[in-house]
């Protein structure tokens, strides 16, 4: 107890002595300590969602919507789910009027840009499913970036009727073949 006592006074000694502005700036300590976490770990995954498909389904994607306030570029160079056996970063690419998925080593992630994961576009491919995409459900998924390092996020699995856009379908079509 005596410890801690002391501890403390000296504590507010040294406050009072090093910052003697420190009074005006009472309110930055907290903010400036959150401010330095969000540097480390700079992006911002949003808007992370799969589509159900049939208990059959070998395959699923996985698509998000990732900003990167910083200044700093950075990469997507894997990403890891309980419910597949592999999962793997995935983009279409055409070939005449056909568009095929191709694996890529890595999806970059420019300074001050927002970078969206979409049917058609970059996903995440979970393939050899362990258990079915049921719509309302949620899947666990872990990112890892070059930079900022690991991030655990969930997607929510979105029903087949949500959003019927053409590029859905095509995408579909795309997975059936894969
Ligand atoms: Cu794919």
């Amino acid at each position: 107890m005596r410890l801690t006592a002391l501890a403390a006074s000296v504590f507010a000694l040294t406050l009072g002595v090093a910052s003697p502005s420190y009074a005006a700036d009472t309110q930055t300590p907290q903010p400036t300590a959150q401010s330095a976490v969000q540097q480390h770990t700079a992006l911002h995954v949003s808007s992370a969602w799969s589509r159900e498909l049939p208990p059959t389904a070998p395959v699923g994607a996985a698509f998000m919507t990732i900003d990167n306030p910083s200044e700093h570029a950075d990469r997507l160079i894997s990403a890891d789910s309980p419910i597949a056996d592999v999962t793997e970063l995935h983009a279409h690419i055409h070939q005449g009027d056909v568009m095929r998925m191709v694996k890529v080593d890595a999806i970059d992630v420019p300074a001050n840009a927002q970078l969206i994961l979409e049917p058609g576009g970059y996903h995440i491919m979970l393939i050899d499913l362990k258990k079915p995409l049921v719509a309302g459900q949620q899947l666990p998924l872990t990112l890892q970036f070059e930079h900022a390092g690991a991030m655990d996020i969930t997607v929510e699995i979105k029903s087949s009727d949500a959003g019927t856009s053409a590029e859905h379908d095509n995408h579909q079509m795309d997975h059936s073949a894969h």
